[in-house]
């Protein structure tokens, strides 16, 4: 499963056993809820939230100058060069995921070193090594698609959050209270990061998910009010998605095709995620026009082999694109975006 106990004693150790840790983690809600999970039990620290691409290079090396940490603990990122471990000149403890890659001079640890399909989200792991917070681990994995072995536990000290019921994680994400808490811990840094690391050191100090979501306290509304103005952007996108979704349905084709305006924020992955969710059946393509290409993000249902057809459409185009089975990014040359969604769509029809 998760990590072994000679793992979670090791960690547990490294948590006991320092006074100015730094924390690196990734921008979505698994990686919020597992730096709050090794700071709520800690007390100690600072948070750097690493915003887009998971990685840590060299240019993180500002951020140690800067904090003069003791230790470095790194949650849910993907990458973290090797050049930034050795000049760190601190111990680096790096939990996570992904994909394993080979590091030295650095504890790492990630289950699927010893079994590749054993992934399980890194506050899983953060929540094995704590044991406290509940909520947040939970939120953390649900964010993931993740639906953890603690789940019983949970539904019986927030029944109103989940319902022991649900055991598929969308649903969970997308209808029920607890999915509501997970999209407030994703929103929250979507703003600028000083924004995102106010909310995050606020989050430090709640005591518990309605001390946010009945706005309990303070401290509670002022995440709450933070997450509505983000979230009123998402929403209104969501609308405006809905109505074209909806014309696009009668025409009877599986196929659906959003073309929306950049905005500050880019919510493409949540969006198109809860498209799909809401529309099972569909194959969702969310463009944006850049620079005379068109790049997209694609999302398929189980039955269809997105990266097949996505070759398949753009053999003989101006484009690229990849990723896995059902979820893929491209990039069209806008004069050939009309001929490649004509293919696309044939090639859907092949499969379907
Ligand atoms: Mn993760």
């Amino acid at each position: 499963m998760g990590l072994t106990k000679k793992q979670i004693a090791e960690i547990r150790d490294e948590l006991d056993n320092c006074k100015r840790p730094l924390y690196f983690f990734h921008d979505d809600p698994d990686g919020l809820c597992s730096f709050l999970l090794f700071y709520r039990y800690i007390k100690e620290g600072k948070g750097v939230v690493v915003k887009a691409h998971p990685r840590i290079d060299e240019k993180f090396l500002r951020k140690v100058e800067e904090y003069q940490p003791d230790k470095i603990f790194i949650v849910d990122i993907a990458i973290v060069d090797q050049e930034f471990i050795d000049k760190a000149n601190v111990p680096v403890i790096w939990i996570d995921h992904h994909e394993p890659l080979e590091r030295t001079k650095v504890k790492y640890y990630n289950p699927r070193v010893a079994d590749p399909h054993n992934n399980i989200p890194a506050s899983y792991l953060c929540h094995q090594v704590v044991n406290q917070d509940l909520w947040i681990a939970m939120a953390g994995c649900i964010g993931d698609w993740y639906m953890p072995d603690f789940k019983d536990e949970f539904c019986e000290k927030y029944p109103r959050l989940l319902s022991k019921k649900i055991t598929n994680p969308p649903v969970a994400l997308f209808d029920t209270e607890l999915g509501k808490l997970v999209r407030i811990f994703a929103f929250v840094l979507k703003g600028r990061t000083s924004e995102a690391l106010k909310c995050a050191k606020i989050l430090t100090r709640i005591e518990g998910p309605f001390e946010i979501l009945d706005k309990e306290t303070p401290r509670g509304r002022y995440i709450y009010r933070y997450f509505e103005k983000i979230n009123k952007e998402y929403e209104s996108l969501l609308n405006f998605a809905n109505k074209e979704i909806n014309k696009q349905k009668q025409k009877k084709s599986r196929l659906l095709v959003l073309n929306y305006v950049a905005a500050k924020i880019s919510f493409t992955g949540d969006l198109s995620n809860e498209l799909l969710y809401r529309n099972p059946n569909h194959i969702i393509i969310i463009a944006r026009e850049k620079d005379g290409d068109m790049k997209c993000s694609l999302r398929s249902p189980k039955d269809i082999d997105l990266p097949d057809a996505l070759a398949k459409a753009l053999f003989g185009l101006e484009g690229y694109g990849g990723g896995h089975e059902h979820a893929c990014g491209a990039s069209v040359n806008k004069e050939d975006w009309e001929q490649f969604l004509a293919n696309f769509e044939e090639e859907l029809s092949k499969q379907s």
